[in-house]
């Protein structure tokens, strides 16, 4: 195995205690921090903190911008991070321009900080595709993830590099369209702006460095993405339980989405009515518990799973 001699071998700690970079205060820090709690990681919540240690688990967080993450993790001075992929495809593209290293894993796609990478316009504006912006100013906070998509499309355009408040530059007369991010829209339809192109889906990330960890270390990051994994499963997965007709199982399995083989339980004193006991691995809609009521369900019941694994 590789070592770094630079941030491996300097501290015994280094060998055994995991290290992940996290936002400190932005869009995805309470998201991250809930998946830390819902998978048994205890750390202090002393937000100023730079670095916190977990309480029960041989873990350290460091609290950071989010825009340091993918380097810190490219660097080897953590062993995970947390970030959106927005992020992460911007920092590698500028430090491929840099000649700085840009290796790294990506470990688990997460369930949250979900946004797009979005072209808008002033709402008056006539908008007929991309090459309605050749010379025109574009304000973004991701220079190199707009070159590529006006490269592909063989427009030129004129960049104008914002770190905030990229909606008000058309309003500002700093430039004609912006490229930004976009969750609900609320923030361009209150700028006077509308959506046009998506030119990039995002979702937050694990991702780690591109070495092996120490043994020790591996065994803990195995036991944490075990962890990850069967909170986000439980999170859409519900437990669902109802008393239905012998006759009907087939018909009702078939309608049960996602669900695995469910528990057949006998119910005293009926020959005709059985228990189904299932766990479903999607959503569970009301169209479906009134499906199961026509087939003769009853006490149909549909609960949350706190915990999930395997
Ligand atoms: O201080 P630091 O550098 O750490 O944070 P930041 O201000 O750079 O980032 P932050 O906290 O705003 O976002 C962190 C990450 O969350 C982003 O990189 C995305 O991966 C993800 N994310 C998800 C979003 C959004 N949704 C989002 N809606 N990031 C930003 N926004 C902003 C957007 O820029 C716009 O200003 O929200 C506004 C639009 O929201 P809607 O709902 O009105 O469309
Ligand atoms: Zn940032």
């Amino acid at each position: 195995m590789s070592t770094c001699k630079a941030c491996c071998e300097n501290n015994g700690s280094e060998k055994k205690r995991l290290r992940i970079a996290i936002q400190k205060s932005g869009r995805l820090t309470d998201e991250t921090l809930k998946l830390f709690k819902d998978s048994g990681i205890k750390i202090s919540s002393n937000k100023d903190h730079l670095l916190a240690h977990a309480e029960n688990l041989p873990i350290d967080i460091l609290r950071v911008r989010d825009d340091d993450i993918p380097g810190l993790v490219m660097d080897h001075v953590v062993d995970w991070g947390i970030v959106g992929q927005n992020v992460l495809e911007e920092t590698t593209m500028q430090r491929e321009l840099d000649g700085m290293y840009t290796g790294f894993n990506e470990v688990l796609k997460l369930n949250f900080g979900d946004c797009r990478l979005s072209i808008a316009v002033p709402t008056e504006d006539e908008w007929h595709g991309l090459a309605d912006l050749e010379g025109k100013k574009i304000a973004t906070t991701y220079p190199h993830l707009l070159r590529r998509v006006m490269k592909e499309a063989g427009v030129n355009f004129r960049s104008v590099l914002l770190t905030g408040s990229v909606e008000v530059a058309p309003r500002a007369g700093l430039a004609d369209a912006i490229c930004d991010l976009v969750c609900t829209g609320a923030t361009l339809q209150s700028n006077g702006l509308k959506e046009v192109e998506t030119i990039y889906t995002s979702k937050a990330v694990l991702i780690g460095r591109d070495q092996p960890l120490f043994p020790e270390k591996q065994a803990i990051a195995n036991t944490i993405i075990e962890r990850f994994k069967g909170v986000m499963s439980a999170v859409e997965s519900r437990y669902i339980m109802m008393n239905a007709p012998k006759a009907k199982l087939e018909q009702i399995r078939a309608i049960l989405p996602g669900a695995e083989n469910p528990s057949i339980i006998e119910l005293e004193g009926s020959t005709d009515r059985v228990a189904l006991h299932a766990v479903s691995r999607e959503k569970v809609f009301w169209e479906t518990l009134e499906q199961l009521k026509a087939l003769g369900a009853t006490s149909i019941l549909v609960v949350p799973i706190e915990k999930m694994l395997g």
